[in-house]
């Protein structure tokens, strides 16, 4: 493109931006069939209008009362969960530089409440109703993950610069009116590989944050490969201290000592993620098989691996040893793990037979429960015989066996990811330098276009227990590759983990998601510039 015509394409970008903006309503729009931007909502500031449309996942519901508060110096907060307040209170002192005094206990009066009280019983244990006058913003929920997710809607109500981390001027301006707003989904996941590369707590703490404001609520820790073993099991050390001392391109790895696990699980905890833990059998682990010569059939280590290549290992599937240590490693890393679920991989198991591997997953399968945890599993787990519990996680978009249908027709839940879509290491365009692209390429429009219960025949929306986003890391080495390629893709799957079907909309997802760009460029996150959002102009 020349410069004069991305300078009339800019123009008319910020224009549509403006418009939508103002006009937007997700939710009103496609109730009535339309998008959003489409729709023919009266203005923000009369009343009935729709709040304006910039917030990620899209509210159920958002009515506009004509007014507006103004956070100003004198504002108060109050909060029945104390960490949820101080949370509030960290982002928007850091911005606005007020002195926002916190009070905490039962139903407080502050200029901004945070109650555990007065929700209606609609949003349920995630939702929130979030109400704005000129007064003051209160926001009701019935549990404390619900007032969690509310504040990340109020912040995303009020200027994107109150994400800056230093004082910045005003106006603090939220519309007035009423958001009342509860999941499509329960689960709604994001996946990190820290196995191909390590990240350390501090950088999956950071990931964390990112994930929480678009409220994703599990974090899925992919703890071993081929080519890395990433936490300390204290009856098996070399799994670690050996396993763990490489990663793709030889270089030094790392782990997580299980002090370290448990910082991560407690820092998900408090922005209200939980962690599923998972250790890929049989296959994927040659790391562990490198480790302990004992564990391979033949009493052979195999040298560590540090390429990316799939599917060339496999525990031994006829050996007991194998089933002690799974039932160790799975004994210690539940006992450190307060979430329901434990994630044993079972993908790409191809140096097993059929036969092997129905086998072994019905024992991993039993030493999970004894051990009290839900079994999750790439779906390829639908080939043998599932417990009631045990949920399938979809991936390979090229599956036509239809397995994993059966095992739905017969209750099995499913976890939403397929490749072509959801997958965060997928290429943007062929430009793109990070990333693979076996799935196919990713743009935004692609990665926010499907829908989670209508996506796979045989798996409808009652089988679908939500929606994740896999961030494979063979190329992701650095913070700001993972930013890079989650960024703007996540927001769009969290979208179509929240949001009504009825809300979805390309064009006017295109804008919210814009609207995102300058919080990301407060938060020093480094986006994909995608063509296809309508960012505003200058983010
Ligand atoms: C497939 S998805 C894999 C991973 C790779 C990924 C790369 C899945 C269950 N297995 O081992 O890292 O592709 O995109």
């Amino acid at each position: 493109m020349n410069s004069s015509l991305r300078h009339l394409r800019r123009a008319l970008v910020t224009a549509v931006t403006v418009l939508g903006l103002a006009w937007g309503s997700a939710a009103g729009g496609a109730a009535a069939g339309l998008p959003a931007t489409a729709a023919a909502a009266p203005a923000t500031g009369q009343p009935g209008a729709a709040l304006p449309n910039t917030v990620v996942p899209a509210p159920v519901s958002a009515v506009a009362d004509g007014t507006t508060y103004r956070l100003t110096a004198s504002a108060t907060l109050s909060s029945d969960v104390p960490d949820i307040g101080a949370y509030l209170a960290g982002v928007l002192r850091a911005s606005t530089g007020f002195a926002l005094p916190l009070s905490t206990g039962a139903s407080g009066p502050g200029t901004i409440a945070l109650q555990l009280s007065g929700a209606p019983a609609v949003v349920g244990d995630q939702g929130y109703q979030l109400t704005v006058t000129t007064h003051g913003v209160v926001l009701r929920a019935n549990r404390p993950a619900g007032l969690f997710a509310g504040v990340q809607t109020l912040l995303q109500l009020l200027p994107a610069s109150v994400e800056s981390p230093t004082v910045v001027p005003g106006p603090w301006t939220v519309p007035g009116g009423t958001v009342t707003d509860y999941p499509r989904f329960a689960y709604r996941g994001a996946m990190l590989d820290v196995a191909r590369h390590f990240f350390t707590v501090a950088q999956v703490e950071r990931y964390i944050d990112e994930l929480a404001l678009y409220k994703i609520n599990y974090l899925h820790l992919h703890l071993s490969d081929d080519q890395g073993w990433r936490i300390a099991i204290a009856g098996w050390p070399q799994l670690a201290r050996y396993g763990g001392s490489t990663e793709v391109g030889g270089g030094p790895g790392g782990w997580y000592s299980q002090a370290d696990y448990s910082a991560i699980v407690a820092y998900a905890a408090s922005r209200y993620l939980t962690v599923v833990p998972e250790i890929d059998l049989p296959g994927h682990t040659n790391a562990a098989l490198a480790s302990y010569p004992q564990l391979n059939c033949d009493g052979v280590a195999p040298g560590l691996y540090t390429g990316t290549d799939v599917g060339f290992s496999s525990l031994c599937v006829p050996l007991q040893l194998t089933y002690t240590f799974i039932d160790q490693v799975v004994g210690e890393i539940a006992a450190l793990t307060p979430g329901p679920y434990l994630h044993i991989g079972g993908d790409e198991a191809t140096s097993t037979t059929a036969a092997d591997y129905a086998s072994f997953i019905d024992r991993a399968q039993q030493i999970v429960a004894a051990h009290g945890k839900t079994v999750i599993g790439w779906h390829d787990i639908a080939n043998a015989t599932l417990l009631p519990s045990t949920v399938a996680q979809f991936w390979d978009t090229s599956t036509t066996d239809g397995a994993l249908a059966t095992a739905a027709a017969h209750g099995t839940k499913v976890i939403m990811s397929p490749a072509n879509k959801a997958y965060l290491d997928m290429k943007y365009t062929h430009r793109t330098k990070l990333g693979q692209d076996w799935a196919g390429l990713t743009d935004v429009n692609t990665a926010y276009g499907w829908n989670p219960g209508g996506y796979l025949s045989g798996v409808g929306a009652t089988s679908v227990l939500g929606v994740e986003a896999p961030l494979w890391t063979e190329t992701i080495v650095t913070p700001a590759d993972l930013d890079y390629m989650a960024f703007p893709r996540l927001p769009a799957i969290a979208e179509l983990g929240w949001s009504p079907w009825s809300t979805h909309g390309v064009s006017a997802f295109d804008h919210r998601l814009g609207a995102q760009g300058p919080r990301w460029k407060a938060l020093g996150i480094g986006y994909y510039h995608s063509t296809q959002v309508s960012w505003p102009a200058g983010s």
